[in-house]
């Protein structure tokens, strides 16, 4: 069977990176798309109507939008490394946690941005970040997968990768070491799991943009 993956996607996002980092974990060969976003493409608005977003996965004409719903159509399609659990409550509790990056982490993350580091918005993130680390506590290993990164690290990217760049960016603190050493070291075990890294987009791109959209003049 003919196998034509295309990936439409924007280089500095964090939900695209969820797609690709997906696709090279499974080594996956497929055409990347470069959406821009001020000028939608017609197939961008035809294979998602919705949402009128990226990422979306066409695999041989079937396009699939939402970076989880992606990553899990993935790990459904292609064999080798599982991204996740076999064991139903496990990959019950791996859909929660990458289901909480989304609805409680991203919104907090992002208010904290807006606002360029407002109190009560950086506690908001502090008091979500905190379930990440105790979560990571309990369990005692390096990934939220365990030995191997799942879901729930590769929905986490933008915690790992993109949190430091717009405490950079911006001079903001948002994950220090000292309130969560658990998360900090996950953190850098993660980007550099070769998948990952070859995933990730210049840092010095990601600290660029948020300087020239968040920055203070
Ligand atoms: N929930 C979506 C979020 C995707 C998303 O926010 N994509 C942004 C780029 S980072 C986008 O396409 N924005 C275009 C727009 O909103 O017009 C997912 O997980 O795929
Ligand atoms: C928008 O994209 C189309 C191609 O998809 C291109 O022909 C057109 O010039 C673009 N418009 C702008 C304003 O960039």
């Amino acid at each position: 069977m003919a196998n034509e993956v295309k990936l439409h996607g924007v280089t500095g996002s964090p939900f695209v990176c969820r797609a690709v980092i997906a696709l090279n974990l499974k080594e996956i060969k497929y055409e990347f798309v470069a959406e821009d976003l001020s000028n939608k493409s017609a197939d961008l608005l035809k294979y998602n109507p919705v949402y009128k977003k990226v990422p979306v996965l066409v695999h041989n004409g079937n396009p699939i939008s939402e970076s989880l719903v992606i990553v899990e159509y993935i790990d459904e399609v292609w064999k080798g490394v599982p991204i996740l659990p076999q064991d139903a409550y496990e990959k019950a509790q791996a859909r929660f946690w990458a289901k909480f990056m989304d609805d409680k982490c991203f919104p907090a993350v992002f208010k904290a941005v807006s606002s360029h580091g407002e109190e009560q918005a950086v506690a908001e993130v502090h008091e979500a970040l905190q379930f990440l680390e105790n979560e990571l506590k309990v369990k005692g290993s390096k990934f939220f997968g365990g030995d191997n990164i799942n879901l729930v690290d590769i929905a986490a990217t933008f915690v790992a990768f993109w949190i430091g760049a717009v405490e950079e960016a911006l001079g903001i603190e948002l994950l220090p070491k000292d309130k969560f050493p658990k998360l900090t070291e996950w953190s850098d075990n993660y980007v550099n799991c070769q998948a990952v890294k070859d995933s990730l987009p210049p840092r010095e791109n990601i600290v660029a943009f948020f300087k020239k959209r968040f920055g203070k003049a």
